[in-house]
């Protein structure tokens, strides 16, 4: 029944081709940056203000706009049932050097679904939701996927709210401030089924030649930061022998980093992403360096391995160079195997329209990893333009995002109707 009611709507991708694209145009507008990129992190009023375009898109689209306490919103077609929801969704904060489509894609071909139904008049048996997680990215406020990790019980809210930004803010405060402190009870909605609509962020979907990633997997993900202690003192006077020399030890440990993840091979990888000195001074020797590593891995027990190595590997350094050294854990997350009959369906709808599909894994973090506790979930990839994303230069062809919001339609039409 469900074929043959798949069978009957299919849109073509190409239908949907231009209200996507305007209305991923129409988002970009929001926290738009010099190079053509996004700079939304999560709740500043850029996110508040693509926040508030999102509720009055979904308003505009009939469907019943709900927040929830830490800043997830829903927005609920109704079904011809009360059944649990069909959800799909995904984030609409970015890095600071972001590109226009990570995240953004699937809240707008979501919205895309909404309109596609809408202008037909079809009603599906279960209702369908629209969701847009509050900080996934966790640049800002660690771990990321916050607002996803939260609805689906792995973080308690109060425990959420009271984090304390890079900036000093706490997410609490900012969360009211800019008026997305919700009334909906955390993880009330307890989808049938999560798809989350994504672009693949890496280079091997363009490499293959492949039109649809099925996503059956995503790697595990920890993140830490380090602080090395020293001594400041002069530059010019102090003896080499002498120093304690905070830089050194936080320079060591970044090229002994990249040194652990070759030595593991693919598929680990580990990225020094922000390292700070102080006084950072051109004559003064370090007193201070924090750095963070992000290790990631589709096996945990290897990255439990590659995290000891780690813990090693700072100690003996710290040793070395006579530093004090302190260490935070900001996020931890053991890889996620997805629901493979939903992959199975992302791999039917992609083969009946005659397009290439290759069961992948993610190398990035979703909030599809999170609702994986919460419910059956599964990912649908496009691929991206020479690999890119975090970075303004992010891009997808628009055939390519048509081809995916057409296969998120029909998974998410066939999840409706069972
Ligand atoms: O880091 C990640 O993979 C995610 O985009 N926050
Ligand atoms: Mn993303
Ligand atoms: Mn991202
Ligand atoms: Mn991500």
């Amino acid at each position: 029944a469900q074929q043959a009611w798949l069978a009957a709507r299919r849109p073509d991708a190409q239908d949907l081709i231009q209200p996507l694209m305007d209305r991923l145009a129409a988002n970009a507008t929001v926290g738009a940056t010099p190079a053509g990129g996004l700079c939304r992190l999560a709740l500043t009023d850029a996110d508040r203000d693509a926040r508030d375009q999102l509720v009055r898109w979904m308003r505009e689209l009939d469907l019943q706009v709900q927040v929830d306490g830490i800043g997830n919103i829903f927005g609920t077609r109704p079904g011809r049932r009360h059944l649990p929801p069909v959800m799909t969704g995904s984030h609409l904060d970015t890095v600071a050097t972001g590109g226009r489509l990570d995240g953004q894609y699937g809240v707008m071909a979501g919205l895309e679904v909404v309109r596609w139904l809408n202008a037909r008049g079809l009603q599906t048996e279960r209702p369908l939701v629209v969701a847009a997680f509050t900080n996934e990215e966790g640049v800002r406020f660690q771990p990321d996927m916050m607002g996803s990790l939260v609805h689906a019980g792995g973080l308690p809210l109060a425990q959420a709210l009271d984090t304390l930004g890079t900036d000093g803010t706490r997410l609490g405060d900012e969360l009211r401030r800019i008026g997305y402190a919700g009334a909906l009870p955390c993880g009330q909605i307890v989808p049938h089924a999560f798809i989350e609509l994504h672009i693949e962020q890496g280079p091997v979907m363009e490499a293959e030649g492949v039109d649809i990633g099925a996503v059956a997997d995503l790697q595990g993900i920890s993140w830490q930061e380090f602080t090395f202690i020293g001594q400041s003192n002069h530059a010019g006077t102090t003896p080499m022998h002498l120093r304690r020399d905070a830089g050194q030890g936080a320079a060591a440990l970044a090229v002994a980093v990249r040194a652990l993840a070759q030595r593991h091979g693919a598929p680990l990888v580990a990225t020094v992403g922000a390292l700070q000195l102080q006084p950072n001074l051109i004559n003064v020797i370090p007193a201070r360096a924090t750095l963070t590593v992000d290790l990631r891995h589709t096996d945990e027990a290897t990255l439990q391995r590659a995290e000891a190595e780690l813990a090693d590997l700072v100690q003996q350094l710290a040793a070395q160079e006579r530093l004090e050294v302190q260490t935070r854990r900001l996020a931890r997350f053991e890889p996620v195997h997805f629901d493979l009959r939903l992959v199975r369906l992302i791999q039917d709808s992609a083969r009946h329209r005659g397009w290439k599909v290759r069961t992948m894994t993610s190398g990035a973090g979703h909030d599809a990893q999170m609702m994986a506790r919460q419910c059956p979930a599964a990912m649908i990839f496009v691929p991206s333009v020479a690999g890119l994303s975090h970075n303004p230069r992010e891009h997808t062809a628009p055939e390519d995002l048509a081809r995916g919001a057409a296969v998120l339609l029909d998974v998410l039409l066939a999840l409706a109707e069972e």
